[in-house]
């Protein structure tokens, strides 16, 4: 409920947009090393608020703040998510779909919750959960074995299931990267890429989540592969890679970097990077054998 009233309250700011004096940058750069957009801001604002007045999230690590929030007075049965408030915010400013990500695990009991109580491996998420600001306003939320869609109605300001129990379908039309990269890729990751583009169309708009929704729907793969100026990857572990991975295999699908499943890797610091191949499993499974020559 905290997760649809945060992105119920950013989506009339996306749709307000220029109208609301919501574009552009703060000037500031983010622990990434990223020119923080002015809904980025807005947007991690919106869900800190009402996540920590939910009552049930004991601690909130976010890609727009670099160190954790460690809600006061925190709920004895509490959450920790992790979440990338905005994804997507080159396309603010052109009209193009962004997201927001959450990962969602349960606070050990007895926890005293601090810092290391967010570094908790992808399998032990007991949630995860996306919202796409497109065309539509999607909330998906995967939970053990289900995965289920909630259309935002604009007039109303309430959600409503529009796409119960989603499955990834076995069938693979599209595959989503960044052909720019081609040329810094090593040569196993330029050849399994390369066996995608032979195969599939390209589809690529650039917002991780808008991506991922698509492929999830209709079928597909994408991926951001480590490359010779980005060893490690360019997307997130904690807040992008892990709740996309678990909504992949709770959809029967798969999430890689290439080497490893995304959702056993031993998280180290809190904004780590890691290369990500994701969706469709059997396409995911072919691709991580030609990258890592398995
Ligand atoms: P590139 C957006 O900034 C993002 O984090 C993801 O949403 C998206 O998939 C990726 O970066 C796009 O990166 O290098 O293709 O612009």
């Amino acid at each position: 409920m905290a997760i649809a009233e945060g992105s119920r309250r950013i989506q009339l700011q996306v749709q307000q947009a220029s109208l609301a004096d919501v574009l552009g940058s703060t000037g500031e750069t983010n622990v990434q090393g990223e020119i923080v957009q002015r809904l980025d801001a807005a947007s991690s604002d919106i869900f800190v608020e009402t996540l920590s007045q939910s009552g049930h999230v004991a601690a909130i690590g976010c890609e727009e703040i670099e160190d954790p929030v460690i809600v006061k007075g925190e709920a004895a049965d509490g959450y920790i998510v992790l979440m990338d408030p905005l994804d997507g915010s080159s396309n603010i400013d052109v009209a193009v779909s962004i997201g927001s990500i959450f990962g969602i695990w349960q606070k050990r009991p007895d926890e005293t919750v601090n810092d290391a109580s967010l570094l908790r491996l992808g399998n032990e998420q007991v949630a995860a959960a996306y919202v796409v600001y497109g065309s539509s306003t999607v909330l998906v939320i995967a939970t053990k074995d289900n995965v289920c869609g909630f259309t935002l109605d604009p007039e109303s300001g309430s959600f409503a299931v529009t796409h119960p129990n989603i499955r990834i379908p076995a069938e693979c039309p599209y595959y989503s990267t960044n052909e720019g990269n081609n040329k810094v890729l090593d040569e196993s990751t330029r050849k399994a890429i390369t066996l995608l583009r032979d195969k599939y169309s390209q589809r690529y708009v650039g917002s991780l989540v808008a991506d991922f929704h698509r492929n999830l729907l209709k079928g597909g793969i994408f991926a951001y592969p480590a490359d010779v100026n980005r060893t490690d990857g360019r997307l997130r572990l904690m807040y992008e890679a892990n709740p996309l991975g678990y909504v992949a295999e709770q959809a029967g699908g798969a999430a890689s970097t290439g080497y490893q499943r995304i959702l056993d890797i031993v998280p180290k610091q809190l904004h780590q990077r890691t290369p990500l191949i994701l969706g469709n499993k059997d396409v995911v499974e072919e691709t991580v054998s030609v990258i890592s020559g398995s």
